[in-house]
């Protein structure tokens, strides 16, 4: 098990568009176990495999209060979502900062799980939400896409002088 690095926001890698994961071998369900910990360690309700340098169709998230509901989606697709609400989002990948957009309310999808086995899910409130914010990821796609260019430039601006500092 390892922690792995969380990559933040303008990293070119998390607009990389990840492929379908076709083999459900060991090194897959370790790249799971170790993207479970990282999420729960940083602590996250969800972790792309974008987010940690890996272009797979991948994404792990917890949003039950006690930690205890995993779940894995693999080669996810939507297919059922209410109508947009506004909702408060935030992200491992441009951290510090949250703000509204639009998310559908009652999401479902359809995914494999860590087996390969087909499931459906439907979540309503934070697990729409989480489900709708891992398949952007997994499309190269970031929750700051959806705010207006200023807002997005200031918001790059401020992790860009944060990483130099960082890096001093
Ligand atoms: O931990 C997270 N919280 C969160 C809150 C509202 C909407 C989406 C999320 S996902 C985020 C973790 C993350 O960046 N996953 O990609
Ligand atoms: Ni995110």
């Amino acid at each position: 098990m390892a922690i792995l690095k969380i990559l933040h926001h303008p990293d070119p890698r998390l607009r990389n568009a990840g492929k379908p994961v076709k083999q459900f071998d060991d090194e897959l369900q370790a790249l799971i176990d170790d993207m479970f910990e990282t999420m729960y360690d940083a602590p996250g309700v969800g972790l792309a495999a974008t987010q940690v340098g890996i272009a797979l169709r991948l994404a792990v998230m917890d949003c039950s209060e006690k930690k205890d509901s995993p779940i894995v989606m693999i080669n996810p697709e939507i297919i059922g979502a209410e109508e947009p609400e506004l909702v408060e989002e935030g992200c491992l990948s441009v951290p510090g900062h949250y703000d509204r957009i639009e998310r559908h309310g009652r999401t479902t999808v359809r995914a494999l799980d860590r087996h390969g086995e087909s499931f459906e899910l439907t979540g309503e409130g934070l697990l729409a939400q989480c489900i709708q914010h891992e398949i952007d990821h997994l499309d190269g796609k970031l929750y700051i896409d959806y705010l207006s260019q200023l807002k997005r430039n200031r918001i790059r601006r401020k992790l860009e002088k944060q990483q130099r500092q960082e890096s001093d």
